[in-house]
């Protein structure tokens, strides 16, 4: 069958076989995603079989909660960010910190505090690097925004986040940090470890079937929203990490991968006090 014949098909399947009030655009996507599949099936001469094993797979996926997983993987989520990227630009909105994807695993809720938070519970902080991260929130001009909201997670030295692994207290590695009057944030924490895909799941099956690993460098993820403002959602990449510009969910990006100063003067650090906010 060819394209064309496919169109109209699916179009007398979807649209007009409706005799109760539709939502068109559930319509128009439904067929939009129907006839690209159909003509995947024709063009690729999909077999009978090939199509349920595809069907259950994703059932699987869904059971195993990996749809999320799944979706950064295949760059779906980077695809929306480059949309993002482009309708700003077309706005002649450019500048300011680039976004980059969210991925599956932010939980609301984080407790809150203003100007200052330790996002890490303490149990896995002899084995850690202690990390202190400042910043500044500012609008398109470059003010300062005080009371901004910067929501910040990352995994633990296991590669796992609080909430999926329930081996963590809650909310461990997770805060909200409202910037103080200069628009100032900062947070104690520790250097996480890149993420890896459950070897066992089904990302990672289809992953193998490509050839491809599922790793990410080590990452630790925001949103920064306020008054007025669009939310950012982004996050940086620890410098050095081997898979920095390898990341299977495809979101490194120039402007995310800040210096990182490793201090090792130990005077230095006692005089300062690993549990204050540094100035
Ligand atoms: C992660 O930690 C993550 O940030 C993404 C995008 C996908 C899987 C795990
Ligand atoms: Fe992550």
């Amino acid at each position: 069958m060819n394209h064309q014949e496919i169109d109209t098909l699916v179009k007398s399947w979807i649209i007009d076989s409706a005799t109760a009030p539709a939502n068109p655009r559930v319509q128009q996507v439904v067929v939009g995603l129907v006839s690209a599949l159909c003509k995947t099936i024709e063009d690729l001469d999909i077999q009978a079989t090939e199509f349920w094993t595809g069907l259950e797979y994703l059932r699987e996926a869904g059971v195993r909660n990996e749809l999320g997983l799944l979706a950064p993987g295949l760059g779906l989520e980077r695809f929306l960010d480059i949309r993002a990227d482009e309708a700003e630009a077309k706005a002649g909105l450019t500048g300011g910190t680039p976004r980059t994807i969210e991925g599956p695993l932010y939980v609301a809720g984080a407790p809150e505090s203003k100007g200052y938070a330790r996002l890490d519970d303490g149990t896995e902080v002899d084995k850690a690097e202690v990390l202190f991260m400042q910043g500044t929130v500012r609008d398109e001009q470059g003010k300062p925004l005080a009371n901004a909201k910067v929501e910040v997670w990352h995994c633990n030295l296991m590669g796992g986040y609080s909430f999926f692994d329930q081996t963590q207290s809650a909310f461990n590695l997770r805060r909200t940090i409202y910037t103080d009057g200069e628009g100032r944030y900062q947070f104690r924490s520790f250097l996480p470890v890149g993420y890896s895909c459950p070897p066992d799941g089904t990302t990672q099956r289809l992953l193998d079937q490509l050839g491809r690993h599922g790793h990410r460098p080590a990452h630790i993820h925001f949103f920064i929203s306020a008054e007025g403002q669009r939310k950012l959602t982004t996050q940086i990449n620890i410098d050095g990490d081997e898979y920095l510009w390898d990341d299977f969910a495809f979101a490194s990006r120039e402007g995310l991968v800040p210096a990182v100063r490793h201090i090792t003067d130990t005077a230095k650090i006692s005089a300062k006090g690993l549990d204050q906010p540094y100035a």
